[in-house]
């Protein structure tokens, strides 16, 4: 493991990034000592430590300015004070914490909507889909680092890896402040000659058993027979360190609820009483929609529609979609059917608000579906989008996704 003092620090250039490493794990560097400082700027470039001043409390967090006399997370304070008496003691404040967060994690979902917030100053990114917005997966590292630091003035680190176990260790070797890229091919090398306390996952306790048997580096962990390894550690642990050991690790992005769904809603300055006109405001949100998806690179295996009543009733219905799709015409077809279903409900009052979302997002399978009717209109949104990201947002409209007998231009004003 690092000395978490940045002593062992390793970065790298953006010319390291091939593409192959579309896993970023963020994390912000000595989180509420930096937050507080952000109220006391005098103490910039100090020691600091941030925990109850009382005789029996433990070590918060510090700045890397005490880390370097030995000043831990989790120590108790009384020994911090001893290793560095001249270090300054600040209160914890959670709430401000927490907000601060919020914000961190807003500037991630501006980037991708496949966030896993894993704790309250880190998240891992898949930003596979990212790449056609906002460039190469360390290009994107980059501008994050660069944004969180221009709105929050806050520093943060981000390991850049083919999967989140990898990526988590670039990260915790590039602190603080730094960027470490490890294509996909260099994964086993990068992880070779690093000790097996850095695989994440491996505690202190799988730790003293493998050095017991004088297993100290990942590299001789891969090496030790599966056997051996098991009698170590038991069968289940053993497959699983085997595997993280080599790099391997299939978890995804793994959302919670508020994250899992893309989409967008309208509300109308009138009432609207009219099913065609529903409809049509539907099919302008259906292309928002998808325009979205393809944007950040997901696939939406339901698709769910919400319409508010002029008293205020929301109706929402759902469908799961037999394939996942980013294909506008798919969602804009789905997102029809379920206004047509619902609309008899509404029994005659006005509509104020429609709206239009894929949920359960999955990534983009890299390779594309076997050709089917869906692809010619996946080519199309693909010219649409292009031309979109050209002239702006409203320079194409949909036509070909509108009914026959409504073949009338959807204003663009009228999307939200
Ligand atoms: P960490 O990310 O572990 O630590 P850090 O952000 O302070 O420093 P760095 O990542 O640069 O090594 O934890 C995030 C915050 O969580 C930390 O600022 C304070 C809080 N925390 C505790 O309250 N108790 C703990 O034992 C730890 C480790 C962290
Ligand atoms: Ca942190």
């Amino acid at each position: 493991m690092s000395k978490q003092d940045g002593t062992h620090r390793q970065v790298s250039d953006l010319s390291v990034d091939d593409g192959t490493s579309t896993m970023l794990h963020v994390d912000m560097d000595a989180f509420y000592a930096s937050v507080e400082l952000l109220e006391r700027p005098d103490l910039r470039g100090k020691p600091v430590i941030v925990a109850h001043d009382s005789p029996r409390s433990v070590v918060t967090t510090a700045t890397y300015e005490a880390r370097r006399y030995g000043v831990r997370a989790a120590i108790p304070l009384a020994r911090a004070r001893q290793l560095c008496p001249r270090a300054i003691i600040l209160e914890p404040h959670h709430e401000l914490y927490r907000q601060v967060s919020d914000r961190v994690m807003d500037i991630f979902r501006g980037f991708t909507p496949l966030v896993e917030q894993v704790s309250i100053d880190e998240a891992f990114l898949d930003v596979s889909g990212a790449r056609r917005l906002y460039g190469l997966p360390g290009t994107i590292a980059a501008t994050i680092r660069a944004q969180i630091w221009d709105v929050l003035k806050l520093r943060c680190t981000v390991g850049v890896a083919a999967n989140k176990s990898v990526a988590k260790i670039a990260s915790t070797l590039a602190k603080p402040d730094g960027l470490l890229i490890v294509p996909a091919a260099q994964t086993a090398a990068f992880l070779a000659p690093l000790p097996v306390r850095s695989i994440w996952g491996v505690g202190a306790v799988t730790g003293k058993s493998l050095a017991d048997a004088g297993i100290q580096t990942v590299r001789e962990l891969t090496e030790t027979p599966q056997a051996v390894l098991e009698r170590l550690v038991g069968r289940a642990a053993a497959v699983h360190l085997r595997q993280l050991s080599m790099g391997q690790d299939v978890r995804g992005i793994a959302l919670t609820r508020e994250e899992k769904s893309i989409g967008h809603e309208h509300t109308f300055d009138t009432d609207i009483y009219e099913l065609g006109h529903v409809r049509r405001t539907l099919l302008g949100i259906a292309d928002r929609t998808g325009r979205r998806l393809r944007a950040h690179g997901v696939v939406a295996g339901g698709i769910a529609l919400k319409l508010r009543d002029e008293d205020f009733r929301t109706l929402s219905r759902s469908r799961k979609l037999p394939d996942p799709t980013d294909v506008t015409r798919v969602i804009a077809q789905q997102g029809v059917a379920l206004l047509e279903a619902v609309w008899p409900e509404l029994d005659g009052l006005g509509v104020r608000l429609v709206g239009l979302r894929g949920e359960r997002l999955t990534t983009t399978p890299a390779q594309a579906a076997l050709w089917d009717d869906t692809e010619t209109w996946k080519s199309t949104d693909d010219v649409s989008d292009a031309l979109q990201a050209k002239f702006g947002s409203g320079a194409l409209l949909p036509a070909a996704l509108l009914h026959p007998r409504e073949k009338t231009r959807i204003d663009p004003g009228s999307l939200d």
